[in-house]
Order: C-alpha cells, then structure tokens, then sequence
C-alpha cells in the first residue's frame, strides 16, 4: 500500500499511529506529498480527486481518503484488539472522542490559515470562534478525561491526543495545561506510545 504523507499533517498523523499500533509499517510505504489550498498537487489529486492527504493506494489500485476510513480499513487488516471497537457502548465512546478531536483539529487548521493572512484580510469574529471552540473543546476533554485514561487505547484516543499535540505543534503558547490538569495527565500517557513517538510532527 502507498500513502500520500507528510509530517506536518495531524490527519495523517491519525493514520500512522494507527500504522504503527496495528503493526503495518512495513506494508505501508509513504510518498512524501506536500498539498496545500493555494497550489494543488497534481500526483495527490491524480489518486484523489479532491487533493488531500492522507491518501492511501491499495495494491490493487483502489483508493481512500478521508483519514477516519483510513483508520478504519487498516483497522480491518488485523485481528488483535481493534483500535475500532466493534459494537455497543465502546464503539460510540471512541467514535464520538474521535469527532471531537477532528473536529478540533478541523478548527485548528483553519484558525491557522486566518492567522497567516496579512492583518487586514483576517477576519477578527473567526478568530474570536477558533479560539472559544478550542477552549470549549477542552473543556470538554477535561471532563471526559479520567475516563479516558481508563479506556482501553482505540481510535477515540488517536483523534483527541493528535489534536492536543497538534495545538501544542502548531499553537505552542495556548497554554491549556495549567487549567485542565486531567487532560494533562491523561497526554503524557499519550505521549509515552511508541506509536505517538514514532510519529511526532517535523516541520521539514
Ligand atoms: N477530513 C480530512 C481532512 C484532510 C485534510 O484537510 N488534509 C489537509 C492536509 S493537513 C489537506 O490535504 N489540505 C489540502 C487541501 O485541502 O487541498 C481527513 O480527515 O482526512
């Protein structure tokens, strides 16, 4: 299998954690794939129509995108303990975690992309949304995350830790730890997977 990658992506930092903690890194060949909105890259949108990464290229020519489904197909390859529980209360949890992480992740990615525009093209009431909906959403991690740190490791974990260690990446002086002292705990149990440190964002 190929996948379209870059180690900027928090999207396809989901799906190598995935990689890795299902065992697939030496089925997994990535191609490094540098997108972006202002510049379109043909290799990536010749795979995927829409241009984005993470892709992933089966051996036999067929093609996902959507890092969730990704997971989730990888996820079918193994048999062990799936990142993706099956059934019932478990399979909610982690899929309702994993939707708030993303969706994070989603507002983070464009809050960045207002901040890098010159001053007078940013619009200020978006920032004001970024900001509160990050707040909100650890707020909301807070909450949850005793809890979390009793669940066994699935892909709720995945999409709520990459998007944490995609605000420290990206929003290094948020400073969210000093009042959420349970999500703190809770990241640093993150951090220690290899998985997590095989995969840690590079600016290259
Ligand atoms: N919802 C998608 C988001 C993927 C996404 O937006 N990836 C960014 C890179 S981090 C991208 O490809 N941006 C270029 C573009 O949207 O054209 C997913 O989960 O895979």
């Amino acid at each position: 299998m190929k996948l379209h990658w870059s180690s900027r992506s928090p999207y396809v930092r989901k799906v190598m954690i995935c990689v890795y903690e299902l065992g697939l890194e030496n089925r997994v060949e990535r191609i490094s794939s540098v997108v972006s909105l202002s510049k379109p890259n043909s290799d990536v949108m010749r795979d995927n129509p829409l241009g984005r990464i993470p892709t992933l290229i089966l051996d036999d020519g067929r093609v996902f995108h959507e890092s969730v489904v990704i997971c989730e197909y990888l996820d079918s390859l193994h048999s062990g303990t799936p990142l993706f529980p099956a059934k019932g209360e478990a399979r909610w949890t982690a899929l309702r975690r994993h939707a708030l992480g993303n969706g994070m992740l989603d507002a983070l990615l464009l809050w960045r992309s207002e901040m890098m525009k010159p001053v007078a093209r940013q619009t200020p009431e978006w920032l004001t949304t970024f900001d509160l909906k990050t707040r909100n959403g650890l707020k909301a991690i807070e909450a949850d995350a005793d809890a979390l740190a009793r669940t066994p490791f699935d892909i709720g974990q995945v999409g709520l830790g990459t998007a944490l260690a995609y605000l420290d990446f990206r929003f290094g002086d948020f400073g969210w730890r000093e009042n959420h002292p349970r999500t703190c705990a809770w990241m640093q149990q993150f951090a220690q997977r290899d998985s997590v440190k095989k995969t840690a964002f590079i600016d290259a």
